[in-house]
């Protein structure tokens, strides 16, 4: 792959357990780990990505879903291009709060411009067996909320985790929204899947 010349933002937002870091280790290093220890703060993921119009370099944001860490999420999403949401499917809770990151994220990140919303909401723990959310109110909180993107996960089997975030960096890609929804971050380095921490 030829040096990427785009670096994106996405950030990661959901309840503490849900599997946030799970997911993002699955789609950035195709790894899953039983002994996942809790986030602190926050950190990040890079992984490269070839898209029609060129590469890009995606940051995926990781944050503590703990109430303690919420005060320091708006300075997280500052510059970020597109929000992953992720519910557990076992746990209604972690839906229900959904609503609160999502507000979050658009009292930061200014999406009038773009066509579709960066927004990517993932039911995870597809591996589970049925969800306890039921589909149609799914549904409609995507429909009122105008989310388009929307999958069942498995952060476990890998279950859609690649296609959800595919689409995801389609829409932004496409969009060809320029910055603050596009961020240029200095480089540390070139290795896929990366972790850094702060
Ligand atoms: P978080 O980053 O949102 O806090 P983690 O969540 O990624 O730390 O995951 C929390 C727990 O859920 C972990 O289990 C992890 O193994 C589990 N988990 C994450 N994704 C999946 C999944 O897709 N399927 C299943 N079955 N479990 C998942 P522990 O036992 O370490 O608490
Ligand atoms: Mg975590």
């Amino acid at each position: 792959m030829t040096k990427s010349s785009v670096d994106l933002k996405v950030v990661v937002l959901g309840d503490a357990s849900v599997g946030k870091t799970s997911v993002i280790n699955r789609y950035c290093n195709d790894h899953f780990s039983t002994d996942t220890l809790a986030t602190i703060g926050a950190g990040f993921f890079t992984h490269q990505v070839a898209t029609p119009t060129g590469d890009v370099t995606l940051m995926v944001w990781d944050t503590a879903g703990e109430e303690r860490f919420r005060s320091v999420t708006p300075s997280l999403l500052r510059g970020a291009s597109g929000l992953v949401l992720v519910y557990d499917m076992q746990n209604r809770e972690s839906f229900n709060s959904l609503y609160t990151y999502l507000g979050m994220f658009l009292d930061v990140v200014n999406v009038t411009m773009m066509p579709v919303k960066p927004v990517l909401l993932l039911g995870n723990k597809a591996d589970l067996g049925p969800s306890v959310v039921p589909a149609n109110a799914v549904e409609t909180w995507a429909k009122d909320n105008e989310v388009e993107m929307k999958f069942d996960v498995s952060a476990k089997t890998g279950e859609n985790v690649n296609d959800a975030f595919m689409e995801l960096v389609d829409v932004i890609v496409r969009s060809g929204v320029t910055p603050p929804a596009q961020v240029k971050l200095p480089k540390i380095n070139d290795d896929e899947g990366q972790q850094k921490c702060c």
